[in-house]
């Protein structure tokens, strides 16, 4: 399996160090491509002279910050077209742990998305505050609810795809920027009728550098969510109508 490692970066120079020198560690078979938003604090300055000396370590700039979401799009389209066959979603920060990547990769034979999930018995979280881990639940039981995804942790980031599951996916039709990117994501695999699996993570609270997360984000991720559970309602009324 050709896998490559797939870590968004915005501001962050003081995370990104660690957590790839833990994965090379970790699973070095898997390359590595940072995707950078035009980091401030030279993160991709930091990585750029990483990959020149470590031939698994790539880098794509983008020239903003645009979100999450997007970096994932450019990161995924980066990898389809150089053949990798196991695309991974990880965070710099330190919240997903390298180690427990194997974990992920070994249910790959028989799913088309694993998720690293918080809240399957054995998963974790880590130094979360009580009010994090309050939005972090009402993230995974709305979609749940309304999109009627069996799944306990819609919006989790720490994610393995085959490949073929993201070819199958229209990409530029994916807009989501924040958290609401993972439920987009995920309700399009579902949608696919692909096999989606969550296996037990501990998550890690960041302890260095910033947060990006926003009212913004967690806004943009509600509207959507109201939006697809909505729509698919009334595409369910109309085809029974119809009959
Ligand atoms: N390229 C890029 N990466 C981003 C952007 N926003 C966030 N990231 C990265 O995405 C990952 C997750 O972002 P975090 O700030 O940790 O967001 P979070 O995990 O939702 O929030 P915390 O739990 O507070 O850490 C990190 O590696 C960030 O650097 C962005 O606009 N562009
Ligand atoms: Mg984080």
């Amino acid at each position: 399996m050709r896998v490559l490692t797939i870590i968004p970066t915005y501001n962050e120079i003081e995370s990104l160090p660690l957590t790839l020198g833990r994965l090379r560690t970790a699973v070095p078979s898997s390359d590595v491509l940072v995707v950078d938003d035009g980091s401030p604090d030279g993160t991709g300055d930091w990585a750029d002279a990483t990959a020149a000396e470590d031939p698994q370590v790539h880098v794509l700039h983008r020239a903003e910050k645009n979100g999450l979401g997007g970096a994932y799009i450019a990161g995924f389209r980066w990898a389809l077209e150089r053949g990798y066959e196991v695309l991974v979603e990880m965070d710099a920060d330190g919240s997903h742990q390298p180690e427990q990547l194997p974990r992920l990769l070994e249910k790959v034979p028989e799913a088309d998305l694993v998720i690293g999930s918080r809240r399957v018995p054995g998963g974790k979280m880590v130094n979360w505050p009580a009010h994090r881990k309050l939005i972090s639940m009402c993230g995974s039981l709305y979609p749940r609810l309304l999109l009627g995804l069996n799944l306990t942790d819609i919006t989790a980031g720490y994610r393995a795809y085959r490949a073929s599951v993201l070819q199958e996916i229209d990409l530029d039709a994916v807009q989501s920027k924040g958290y609401g990117f993972q439920v987009d994501m995920t309700f399009r695999t579902a949608r696919l009728g692909r096999r989606i699996v969550e296996v037990p993570i501990t998550f890690v609270e960041r302890k260095l550098g910033e947060s990006k997360m926003s009212g913004g984000i967690i806004g943009e991720a509600v509207v959507n969510v109201t939006r697809w559970g909505l729509q698919a309602r009334a595409a369910k009324l109309r085809s029974l109508l119809g009959r």
